[in-house]
């Protein structure tokens, strides 16, 4: 597909050819075609939340359903995640532009054995765009990491990222963890990833599963406004 793509303009593509062509580019993991895409959009009056969603989140699925289906491998999906990253660079400061102000603080990372973290960043991304503050730790992260950000850092939720089956019952270890220690009403415990669901959430006692990144937005902010209603005295009556 590359090939034939040498010579295109992306300029001369209507929207919906642009979009269907970035699906395209990410596909092939062509990160400067994306980095173009994205700017043109952007430059049309696309929302920055729109070119992320119908341009870079809908191509990275397409990459997931070959991938399943062992059409695409990993090398390919590796340059196809590098590309998504490319159009994701551009987006984050404007989708944290929204000058809101400071709703909370989230500490987040992608649970031990798991190196996926497009899903992470995104969240991360547009949780700033609402006027959170952020602590991302990154990838692959024991428990050992959360305590130590949480210690440090002091926030109002604890994030939790986990793409395979076999590392989303980490997030148990945690929360477990947590509890163990007497620090699990502390924090509100927020969880996600394309593997979880509603039920898994509840089960290992996470506040909350979050479909996307936009949900993530929602339910940080009522959980927070929750908690801020319930004030100490109720705690104190406890
Ligand atoms: Co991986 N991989 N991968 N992979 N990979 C999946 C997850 C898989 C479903 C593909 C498949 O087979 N269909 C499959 C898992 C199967 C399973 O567990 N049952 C899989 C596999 C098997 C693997 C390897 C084992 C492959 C191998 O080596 N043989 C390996 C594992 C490595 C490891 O982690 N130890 C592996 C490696 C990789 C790459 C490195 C090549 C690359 C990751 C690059 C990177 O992230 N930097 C990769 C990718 C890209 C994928 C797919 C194709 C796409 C994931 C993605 O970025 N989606 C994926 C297929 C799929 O998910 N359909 C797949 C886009 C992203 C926007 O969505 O991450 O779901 P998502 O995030 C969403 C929501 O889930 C939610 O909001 C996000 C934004 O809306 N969310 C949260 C996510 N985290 C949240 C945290 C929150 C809240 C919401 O906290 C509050």
């Amino acid at each position: 597909m590359a090939d034939d793509d040498e010579d295109l303009d992306l300029n001369s593509l209507s929207d919906d050819e642009l979009v269907e062509q970035m699906w395209d580019d990410l596909y092939d993991g062509l990160a400067d075609e994306i980095t173009q895409g994205t700017n043109i959009l952007l430059e049309r009056g696309w929302q920055p939340y729109d070119v992320l969603t119908k341009a870079l989140v809908e191509g990275m699925r397409i990459v997931g359903i070959d991938f399943r289906d062992g059409i695409l491998f990993v090398p390919e999906v590796l340059l196809a995640a590098n590309s998504m990253k490319a159009g994701m660079a551009i987006l984050r400061p404007l989708l944290a532009e929204t000058g809101a102000p400071k709703m909370g603080k989230m500490v987040i990372g992608t649970v031990k054995g798991d190196i996926h973290d497009i899903g992470k960043n995104l969240v991360s991304m547009m949780m700033e765009g609402a006027g959170f503050e952020v602590v991302d730790l990154g990838i692959n992260n024991p428990v050992e990491s959360y305590l130590e950000a949480i210690e440090e850092h002091q926030p109002d939720i604890l994030g939790m990222s986990a793409l395979l089956t076999t590392t989303m019952p980490y997030m148990k270890v945690v929360i477990d963890t947590l509890k163990e220690k007497g620090m699990r009403e502390d924090y509100i415990v927020m969880v996600g990833g394309a593997p979880l669901n509603e039920e898994f959430g509840r089960e290992i006692g996470a506040d909350a599963y979050c479909r996307d990144a936009a949900v993530a937005v929602e339910t940080a902010k009522e959980l927070i406004a929750r908690r801020h209603n319930k004030g100490p005295s109720l705690e104190a009556a406890g």
